[in-house]
Parts: structure tokens; C-alpha cells; sequence
């Protein structure tokens, strides 16, 4: 049975400080521009956009935070992320944020987390997106959010950036899917917290389907949990979304991809979807159109858009 009849918020989250490449806070323009909302509409569900966020107003870096890029600038438009999600939350809709990238998604977590604390993610990524300011080998922001969120990870007291994190996810209720490009020190945390890790190699060996129940039966046993499903593009093999910064080849179809989350939809209790890291500034526009269908049928898939067509 299809979720139909949604109430759903819609943010763009329309950020690019975490990480170089210019280009990337167009990506929520680009999937509105896709008519993805009407779709929505038209599946029945009810659909309320709050617009972009707009710039934070925190002093632009000027200092480097240690080897860390944009440190204030990130942390404070993950604030304004967070309550804007957590706000949506609390009108009783679903949530969908439309990034940007993927450091926003600190914000996404930690608001779904603040209405529902015992909410739990599937991120799904090429990346693990998981190192902390002491293993980032870049010092871009976009592959930290996790390491702000996870409880077992504040060893210190946090910055004065970053105390409005109140409130942390488990690494139990925490599982990857599609990863690829894992670096080092992050595979050394996710094997110390016991992260649920599906690689493309498992996903390869198991299936998408058994991937997704194995992922879901990890984090959520009792099968009565919100759930907030943060999915990179970047996920996807570079022939479905070449337009995103840091492409991985050999990652998922786009019909994996679409499983996966028609998978989570079928549970009726997705609760929150991130779709980022679209850059419409990178590829020609034939490429563009084509990672932005792919994002626009991704979302469709989450909220229970059937592909046999619906009646
Ligand atoms: B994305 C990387 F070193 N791990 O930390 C890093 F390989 O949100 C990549 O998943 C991060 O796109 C990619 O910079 C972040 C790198
Ligand atoms: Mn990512
Ligand atoms: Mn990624
Ligand atoms: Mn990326």
C-alpha cells in the first residue's frame, strides 16, 4: 500500500559553503524548476514550501577554524536548517529539503531528531560524510555533518558554533548505503561504533531490496520508528547524476536508487528526505537535466509515486 495523501513541508536548503565548487546552492531552484512539487501535488499529497533559507547572518570566515573551511558559516546555517526542520515537524508535515550540500545535513538530522528523538537515518552515499574536525583530509564541511550529530562522537565539549546541538543520534540508529569512498579514519569510526555499513559491495552481493530490509531491520527492529533518509546524489553512478561535485563511479542505478526508497515509502513511516548535492553548474545541460530527473524521480519514489502508473 502507496502513503498517499501526505501533508509534506518543502525547504530548500540552497547552501554551497561546504565544500569549493560553486554551483551547488542552485540545486534546490533546479528540482523546483522540475515541476517535482505539482507531481507531488498531483499523487495527492498536500504540499507547503517554505522557499529557500536565506543566508545566515554569521560573520563570514575570515580565520580558518584549525583546517576546517567556512566553520562559522556552516554551523550557522545548519542552526537556521535545524529549526526550520524542526518547525515543519512540529506542523505535523513531513518534511523534504532540498540542498545543497551535504553539510546541511547536520541540520536536517539534528531538527528531525529534536521533534522525533527516536527518529533514525539512512544515508545514502558514495561518502560516509563522517569525519570529524581531527581526520578531515579536505576540511570540507560536506564530508563532517555526521561527526556533529552522533552521540558517541563528542569526546569534547563542543565549539560555541555549534551548542545548539542539543540533541545527538546513535550510531545504532544510524546505517549507510551505497558507500564507495570511504576514507581511512572514517572506516576506523564506523567499525568502533558498529555503524550499519552497506557498502556497493554488499549492495552488490544482497540486492537494493534486502539491502534496504537489512538497513531498516538494524536501526528499527520493532518496524515503528520515524525515519529521515539523507540521500546524496553522488550515491548514484555518475552516468545517472554526473552533476555533483564529487562523483564515485560504480555507484547505484537509478532504479536502485528509486527501490530503495519506494522500499522506505512501503514502511509508511518516512518522515524526513534530504536530496542534495545536486550542482547544476557542473556537466553540459543535457547532463543537468538529467541529474535533476533523477533527483525529481527520486523524491516521487520516496512518496509513493507508483511506476506502474497511478490510479
Ligand atoms: B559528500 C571526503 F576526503 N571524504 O571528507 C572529504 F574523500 O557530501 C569527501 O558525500 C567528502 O559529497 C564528500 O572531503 C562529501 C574526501
Ligand atoms: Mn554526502
Ligand atoms: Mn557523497
Ligand atoms: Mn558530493
Amino acid at each position: 500500500i502507496l502513503t498517499k495523501h501526505l501533508h509534506i513541508g518543502v525547504v530548500g536548503a540552497a547552501f554551497e559553503k561546504g565544500q569549493s565548487k560553486k554551483g551547488t546552492s542552485l540545486g534546490p531552484k533546479v528540482i523546483r524548476d522540475s515541476s517535482v512539487l505539482k507531481n507531488l501535488k498531483d499523487l495527492g499529497h498536500q504540499i507547503e514550501d517554505f522557499g529557500d533559507l536565506t543566508k545566515s547572518n554569521a560573520q563570514i570566515d575570515k580565520v580558518t577554524h584549525s583546517k576546517v573551511k567556512n566553520w562559522h558559516e556552516v554551523a550557522s546555517y545548519n542552526k537556521s536548517v535545524s529549526d526550520k526542520v524542526f518547525q515543519i515537524c512540529q506542523s505535523n508535515r513531513k518534511v523534504l529539503t532540498l540542498g545543497g550540500d551535504h553539510s546541511i545535513g547536520a541540520g536536517t538530522v539534528h531538527g528531525h531528531l529534536t521533534a522525533y528523538p527516536d527518529s533514525c537515518v539512512i544515508w545514502v552515499d558514495a561518502h560516509a560524510d563522517i569525519n570529524t574536525v581531527k581526520s578531515t583530509p579536505s576540511g570540507n564541511m560536506h564530508g563532517m555533518p555526521l561527526s556533529f550529530v552522533l552521540k558517541e562522537l563528542q569526546d569534547e565539549p563542543s565549539s560555541p558554533e555549534w551548542n545548539w546541538v542539543k540533541n545527538r543520534l546513535s550510531a545504532k540508529n544510524l546505517a549507510f548505503i551505497g558507500l564507495r569512498d570511504v576514507d581511512p579514519e572514517e572506516r576506523k569510526i564506523i567499525n568502533e561504533l558498529g555503524i550499519c555499513s552497506l557498502s556497493m559491495e554488499e549492495v552488490d552481493l544482497m540486492g537494493i531490496k534486502e539491502a534496504v530490509q537489512f538497513a531498516l531491520n538494524m536501526i528499527d527492529p520493532l518496524h515503528r520508528r520515524p525515519l529521515h533518509v539523507s540521500f546524496d546524489v553522488d550515491a548514484l553512478d555518475p552516468v545517472e547524476a554526473p552533476s555533483t561535485g564529487t562523483t564515485v563511479r560504480g555507484g547505484l542505478r537509478l532504479r536502485e536508487g528509486m527501490t530503495l526508497l519506494e522500499t522506505v515509502n512501503t514502511t509508511g513511516r518516512l518522515s524526513a528526505l534530504d536530496i542534495v548535492e545536486v550542482n547544476p553548474a557542473i556537466g553540459n545541460s543535457e547532463q543537468v537535466g538529467q541529474t535533476v530527473e533523477a533527483a525529481r524521480r527520486l523524491v516521487l519514489a520516496a512518496f509513493g509515486n507508483s511506476r506502474q502508473g497511478n490510479s
